[in-house]
């Protein structure tokens, strides 16, 4: 790579990288002001650079799952955000019409095979996405982000066997942030060495620094081409949840030293340090591509607020198989607690 070439991908990244972080903020805003569908919100902010970094190396074709915690990687792949903040929103013009919400937004066209609110829910999908991958021949490769969490479900065993054993385009991305709600980690795993597990299934192994978007981005790309010969690999990936597990939790179970700590491990920080001393930008320029992006998420945010909530009468639309028979006791059941008429 050529230094000019450097400085656009370290400019494109950290475009990238400070869009996830003010979109998070954003939709936090949304959901304090009681503006967002369900009563969970879960943010990214300080797992910027998996996002950003693994969809890098991602190519158009490629399909993904994401876990409850995945408005960033969706936005790293070049979701709308005004579409993204309308559908956490539960408005008509969101991804899936407001009917998927911020934990369950899924987009064919993006190759986003649908976000999963149960831990581990959506690995296995990527098994099924890679073999159909396979036996078309269409060269992509099928990507699921999960959390440290679901290191300890049983399905992403069944999923790592049997990419390893039909030799699927898959890698499995962990984003280690160190918690799962309010358990730290080595109180959920006897073991911490992730890789060796991968590696026991046939699995191509790595883990990087999630303070370093290119360091996540190197690794994905050398891993995705062997991930499209057909050899599955596992990437973790290194990073710390500023915030607390969903927007509400002050996170009591981590003590102030540890947080202070955990947020140094900035990736927008590190980014831009490294931008400002190559002197591919100065502050002020980057300054200006933070206002920029505070200007494009802030329209998000006001059409979000200002978008239609879908009908009564869409109530079923997009939900069913259109084959499927009205469900006439559910139906009549919703309407009774949604004070409607009934049908
Ligand atoms: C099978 C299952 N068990 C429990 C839960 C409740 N739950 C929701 S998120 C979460 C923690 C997940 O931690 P991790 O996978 O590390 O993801 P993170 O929230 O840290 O991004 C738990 C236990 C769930 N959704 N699904
Ligand atoms: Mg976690």
């Amino acid at each position: 790579m050529t230094d000019q070439q450097e400085k656009q991908q370290a400019l494109r990244f950290f475009r990238q990288l400070v869009r996830v972080r003010i979109f998070e903020e954003r939709v936090s805003e949304l959901f304090v002001q009681g503006g967002t569908a369900g009563s969970m919100l879960h943010l990214s902010i300080g797992e910027e650079a998996g996002a950003v970094g693994v969809m890098g190396a991602m190519r158009e074709g490629d399909g993904f799952t994401t876990h409850h915690r995945g408005h960033g990687i969706f936005l790293a792949r070049g979701a709308d955000p005004k579409k993204m903040m309308a559908e956490i929103a539960g408005k008509s013009t969101g991804y899936c019409r407001g009917k998927g919400g911020s934990m369950h937004i899924a987009d064919r066209g993006l190759g986003h095979l649908g976000a999963n609110a149960i831990v581990g829910g959506g690995i296995s999908h990527v098994v099924g996405a890679g073999l159909t991958y396979q036996m078309k021949h269409h060269g992509n490769a099928a990507v699921a982000f999960f959390g440290d969490g679901a290191m300890q479900q049983g399905v992403l065993y069944e999923s790592m066997n049997l990419s390893a054993l039909w030799k699927l385009p898959v890698m499995f991305v962990c984003v280690n942030n160190e918690y799962g709600m309010g358990t730290r980690l080595d109180h959920a795993s006897a073991s911490l060495e992730f890789e060796k597990r991968a590696e026991t299934f046939g699995l191509l192994a790595a883990e990087v620094d999630g303070i370093d978007v290119f360091e996540v981005y190197n690794q994905s790309k050398n891993l995705l081409e062997d991930v499209r010969k057909g050899n599955p690999a596992f990437l973790k990936v290194n990073s710390y949840r500023f915030h607390g597990h969903a927007r509400m939790d002050k996170s009591p179970y981590r003590d102030q030293q540890e947080e202070e700590e955990g947020r140094k491990k900035d990736a927008i920080a590190f980014l831009r340090d490294r931008i400002v001393k190559s002197g591919w930008y100065q502050e002020t320029e980057c300054d200006a591509i933070v206002e920029e992006v505070k200007q494009e998420m802030d329209e998000a945010l006001n059409h979000a607020r200002n978008a239609a909530d879908p009908g009564a009468d869409e109530m079923y639309e997009d939900v069913f198989d259109p084959q499927t028979t009205k469900p006439f006791p559910v139906d009549s059941r919703i309407r009774e607690s949604l004070h409607l008429p009934q049908a």
